[in-house]
Formats: structure tokens, C-alpha cells, sequence
């Protein structure tokens, strides 16, 4: 019979979201714990003999016992064993969110896998070999016991640990916790569970990251999955499938405007194929536009920003270039129109040190009079 299991990671229960003020923070830090019920949901509907968390399930130790509670009552839906590995954010120190779970009389079914001894609850059917981090950093390779832990014959042996896979991973130069890629071999496992990185990965044979279930960052890979995993026995090739249960979906925009009028941007926004109120956007605006799509375009955003989850601009990129018709807009004699010539030449002066300044007021000035026309 085969086994079957999640292999899930990198919850990070309990993250702040510091930047996103007001409901969209509340609503962001609420939806990580709904995204474990779902997970446990995903479980029971696929009948799995396990779930394995591979790490960082809670952002820090310092988490409020109220977020410790509801996320144990976000694993009821799954009645199997629950397998918790302390990862880097959640390492089991002297006093951490282990100890305090443990403190709470927890259901038999969840095991905190806190320290490097193996998991038989499987019948000899499978034996999980937990590597976890008691420190944030550790100097020494946590998973070099896989290769001599003892496991019944015909028990498929399944490492769950927390780092980054040696040399394999971008952006990980200085990484810490570093797992050998060769494990997975040396230890005779079916299947290496990683948590660390966020997106699904298989990194090196039978070795494999979960990818973060909810994501939490604007990163092109692939978050908001858990893997479901069979194993045929001893030798058999494993088989996964990458199952979505995140809700929000962090979009990266990069619009470089050429045309002077911010079309491309509204465009890149209409194009959005996602749920609107599950978007967490991040929009980056580059190029330039005239006086009066500037001003289209900031209107087009309050519309946007209220549609989506969350909206970032950074438009401290995107310059303006006002027209001859935004020019006239403002005022065609006299007094005003001096002033607006001589800040007209300083703007598009790329030496004048005042340019940016010009630019400034020019917009100013044509905002503020088509303020006071439209009143
Ligand atoms: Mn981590």
C-alpha cells in the first residue's frame, strides 16, 4: 500500500506585514492560519497517512498565544499525524513555540519533531528522519545522521529538514543551514521534505522544497502550493503533485511608459487575470507622462486601489513632460504664463540643477488650477 502524505513548509504564522496598514494587514496575517485549515482540509479529502511541516510553520517564537491557538485549531480538519519541524524562525530554543504548544496539552496526533530522532507511527510503512534547527543558524550539516538512522526493512525513509541545498539555489550566497545535495542518496531516502525556500522546487534527486502554501513576498516563484507525495515502496520513483491552496496572489507590475500617456499601465491592470480582491500588487512605473495622464493616471489608481487587496505604486521613476496643450490648460497670457515659460526651460534642461524642482511646480501649478476649474 502505498504511502501517502503533504509535504508542506514555511507557514510563517504570525508575520507581521508591517507595511500593510489598516485591513489589508489584518486580513493578510488572518488568511495565513485560514490557509492551514484548507491544508489540513486538502489532507483529509486525500486520505494521507501524514502531513510533514518542514519549518518556519510560525514566523518567531514570539508569536501571541491567541495565534498559537487558532493554528492548532486550523489542524482539526485533518485527524491523521501532523509532523512539525522547527525551522530557522521557529528553532527549538531552551523556551520557544514548542515548548509552549507542548505546555497546552496538545492532541496526540501532532508530533514536534524537535529533536534528530525517527518518526515510526506508520506501522513500519514509513519512517520520517527530522533534522531540526536549535539554533537559527547552525554551523553543522543537521541531516548528516540520515545516513546511518536505523528504519525497519521496507520502510521508506523520508528526510524533513531546513536550509538551503548547497550551490543550488539562487540569491543564497551567504546560506545558512546548508544541506548537502547528495543527502537524499547517501541516506537511502525515498524522498528528502525541504522547507526554506519559497517556491516548489525539486532541487536535487527525490529532493524537494514545498514552496511557502500562502505566499508572502513579491517573488516570481512558485508559492501558494503543498505537495502531495506517494511513495510505492523502497526504490519506486516518488510521485508528486503540486495541489494550490494559497488565496492571495502577489503580482509584480514593471510598466515602462513611452507614449507619454499612462495607457500601458491601466493596460498592464485590465490584464490581470486573477480574482481583483485577491491581488496584492506591486506596481513600478517608469518612463514619462504629461501633465494631464499624470493626472488620469493617479485617478485610475484610487479606482484600482479599492478593487484589489493591496496596491503599491513606485513611481519615483516616472517622470512628467508636460505638453504645449497641458501649458495652455494652465494659462495662455500674461503674468502666469511668464512664470510658466522660465519653469518650462529650467524642466527640460537636463544640467539645470532646479529641474526637478521646475517639474514639481509645473505639476503643482496644473493640478492645483484644474482643482479649483472642476470645484
Ligand atoms: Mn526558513
Amino acid at each position: 500500500m502505498a504511502f501517502r502524505f503533504i509535504h508542506t513548509a514555511d507557514w510563517q504564522i504570525g508575520k507581521a506585514f508591517a507595511n500593510f496598514t489598516g485591513d489589508p494587514g489584518a486580513d493578510l496575517r488572518g488568511q495565513r492560519i485560514k490557509t492551514v485549515e484548507r491544508i489540513a482540509e486538502v489532507g483529509w479529502a486525500n486520505e494521507v497517512d501524514a502531513i510533514l511541516v518542514a519549518g518556519d510553520a510560525f514566523d518567531s517564537n514570539d508569536v501571541s498565544e491567541r495565534t498559537l491557538v487558532r493554528t492548532v485549531e486550523a489542524l482539526k480538519p485533518f485527524q491523521g499525524t501532523w509532523v512539525f519541524l522547527p525551522g530557522n524562525h521557529d528553532a527549538a530554543l531552551a523556551h520557544s513555540v514548542w515548548t509552549r504548544l507542548r505546555g497546552m496539552d496538545l492532541p496526540s496526533n501532532i508530533v514536534i519533531a524537535d529533536r534528530p530522532i525517527p518518526v515510526d507511527r506508520w506501522r513500519g510503512r514509513a519512517t520520517v528522519l527530522p533534522a531540526p534547527l536549535r539554533r537559527r543558524r547552525e554551523a553543522l550539516d543537521q541531516t548528516e545522521w540520515f545516513d546511518v538512522a536505523p528504519s525497519p526493512e521496507d520502510s521508506c525513509r523520508i528526510g524533513l529538514a531546513h536550509g538551503a541545498v548547497a550551490g543550488r539555489l539562487p540569491d543564497k550566497a551567504d546560506s545558512a543551514n546548508e544541506i548537502p545535495q547528495d543527502r537524499a542518496a547517501k541516506a537511502r531516502l525515498c524522498y528528502l521534505a525541504l522547507g526554506d525556500w519559497h517556491g516548489a522546487l525539486k532541487i536535487a534527486p527525490r529532493t524537494w522544497y514545498a514552496g511557502a502554501p500562502e505566499p508572502d513576498r513579491h517573488k516570481a516563484n512558485a508559492s501558494g502550493l503543498v505537495q502531495l507525495v506517494e511513495l510505492d515502496g523502497v526504490g519506486a520513483p516518488e510521485r508528486v503533485d503540486a495541489i494550490p491552496v494559497g488565496h492571495y496572489c502577489w503580482i509584480r507590475l514593471d510598466v515602462e511608459l513611452l507614449d507619454g500617456t499612462c495607457g500601458k499601465a491601466l493596460q498592464a491592470l485590465d490584464a490581470l487575470t486573477q480574482e481583483h480582491r485577491c491581488c496584492v500588487i506591486h506596481l513600478l512605473l517608469s518612463g514619462s507622462v504629461s501633465l494631464g495622464e499624470r493626472r488620469r493616471l493617479e485617478a485610475e489608481l484610487r479606482r484600482w486601489e479599492a478593487r484589489v487587496h493591496h496596491l503599491e505604486v513606485d513611481d519615483t521613476a516616472l517622470r512628467d513632460e508636460p505638453t504645449a496643450d497641458d501649458l495652455d490648460a494652465i494659462d495662455t497670457a500674461g503674468f502666469v504664463r511668464l512664470a510658466v515659460e522660465r519653469l518650462r526651460l529650467k524642466a527640460s534642461d537636463p544640467a539645470h540643477p532646479e529641474r526637478d524642482t521646475a517639474r514639481t511646480a509645473l505639476r503643482m501649478l496644473y493640478l492645483d488650477h484644474l482643482g479649483t476649474s472642476d470645484a
